[in-house]
């Protein structure tokens, strides 16, 4: 078995089995237990289940008393569950690296004392772009590979399309054969970045298929799974590797893609200007390889502008005024940006902005707001759901709100919730809880019902947020 899969498999025991453990084994020993890690051997005969136990030296031996009790049942329903050929032979490993973890606890209790605790948000602030790192496994695959296709999100976005294009160049740059996908529509903001025209269409995309012409690794950006990535997933999921560069949390979805997945990071951008900054760094003797030009610089900028908000959502870090510095400086057009994506309206996206103003409910005196857009009201402005993309932020800034909650209906009825919060606030506890996943400040999620219904739900489980 390819250790890719080995590691997606490994993870997927890990969730699965941590779900049975809080669900469905009763034994209350075994509430103590946090799986802290799975390994498969080759033959996927035998999984090594390495678990901590919170508390001392006798819950930590009643846990696995637990454990060992429920080890029949665990094998049966995971084999069922995961629809394994053959049930591997769960063995239960104490993890006493934990334990030093928690030699790290009390090493921040002493600086804690001392008053040089850093909090959260003070080690997100401390966070230089140069601290992060691209992991080596992903530059050896990167390295590995001969023929690329970087694909965005399916409906990208600029940080999608962008780091895309500016991840094909950079490979190109190397020697390989590499394409950034595209889609169908060309959703707004996208049009315009640097050699988005080149980037290969579905047609493209199956002439190439159909030709043998596919290629030996796939790198999803700015998001983790091959489902993202639409029409495309099928497909992509035969020619080979896959590895993705994301900065989205996801709790709920199948376990992620290898890769590289860093919340701190304000966009997917900013981490594949990091990988792009080590590839052009080359083996590290003599000169570089390539340097990183003011197409790759603007595509990659686009990305970090827009899902920052312009620099105005709470994922603003010093890091990612770093990433823009350097980005300004190889070449990016900082202004030309700023008016092609966030800052551009056409008359068919204001005319369904005056419909969406009209739905604008204020819930808990104003401090949180609901809004919608309906399938009849893009028909009737001759607009898509990609236009209301500013609408979110819009709603954000009225005076007083601190919590959005956004309906958009889909095609077959449901509903797409985007929620947003201040710096304070925590949405992604909401949405994970509906199945959908996103940061704390801004995440979202995909709920069927009565529109009213669902913004009352939402608006009372947020309420004690707002204390
Ligand atoms: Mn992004």
């Amino acid at each position: 078995m390819d250790p890719y899969k080995l590691q997606r498999q490994n993870a997927a025991i890990r969730k699965v089995l941590g779900e049975l453990l809080a669900v469905e084994v009763k034994d209350p020993r075994v509430g103590f237990v946090t799986i802290s890690g799975v390994e498969l051997n080759r033959d996927q005969t035998v999984a090594e289940v390495f678990v901590s136990v919170l508390g001392g030296e006798q819950e930590r031996k009643d846990s696995l008393a637990g454990l060992k009790k429920a080890r029949g049942f665990l094998q049966g329903r995971l084999s069922d569950l995961l629809r394994l050929r053959a049930t591997p032979d769960l063995r239960f490993i104490y993890d006493e690296s934990l334990d030093q973890g928690l030699g790290v606890e009390t090493i921040l209790d002493e600086l804690s004392a001392r008053g040089e605790f850093v909090d959260e948000a003070e080690r997100r602030r401390r966070r230089t772009l140069d601290s992060l790192a691209p992991p080596p496994d992903l530059l050896a695959a990167l390295a590995a590979a001969s023929r690329i296709w970087v694909a965005p999100h399916v409906n990208p976005d600029p940080d999608a399309m962008g780091s895309a294009l500016a991840l094909a160049e950079a490979l190109r740059e190397t020697g390989r054969e590499a394409e950034a996908l595209r889609y169908a529509e060309a959703p707004a903001g996208c049009e315009t970045l640097p050699g988005y025209p080149e980037a290969l269409d579905p047609e493209a995309v199956a002439a190439a298929l159909a030709g043998g012409e596919g290629p030996d690794l796939v790198v999803t950006v700015d998001c983790h799974h091959l489902e993202r990535t639409g029409d495309y997933a099928a497909a992509l999921a035969d020619v080979g590797a896959a590895w993705c560069i994301d900065h989205h949390l996801d709790g709920n979805g199948p376990a992620p893609l290898p890769g590289w997945i860093e919340p701190v990071a304000s966009s997917a951008s900013l981490l594949v200007l990091r990988v792009i900054e080590s590839l052009a760094a080359g083996d590290g003797e003599g000169a570089p390889a390539f340097a990183l030009n003011a197409s790759m610089a603007t595509n990659l900028y686009a990305g970090l502008y827009t899902d920052t908000g312009g620099f105005r959502f709470p994922n603003t870090l010093p890091l990612s005024f770093e990433a823009a510095a350097r980005l300004v400086s190889a070449g990016a057009d900082a202004a030309d940006v700023a008016e092609r994506t966030l800052h551009q309206r056409t008359p068919a996206s204001l005319a369904l902005l005056a419909r969406v103003l009209d739905t604008f409910e204020y819930h808990h005196g104003g401090r949180l707001l609901s809004l919608r857009v309906t399938r009849a009201m893009l028909a009737a402005t001759g607009t898509v759901m990609a236009d209301t993309e500013q609408f979110t932020g819009l709603a954000s800034a009225v005076r007083g709100v601190r919590f959005v909650v956004f309906l958009k209906e889909r095609e077959d009825g449901a509903w797409r919730v985007s929620l947003r919060t201040d710096a304070a606030g925590d949405v992604h506890a909401a949405a994970s809880r509906r199945g959908g996943g996103g940061h704390r400040q801004a995440a979202g999620c995909t709920v069927a019902g009565d529109p009213a219904t669902l913004v009352a739900e939402l608006a009372a489980e947020l309420a004690p947020q707002l204390d």
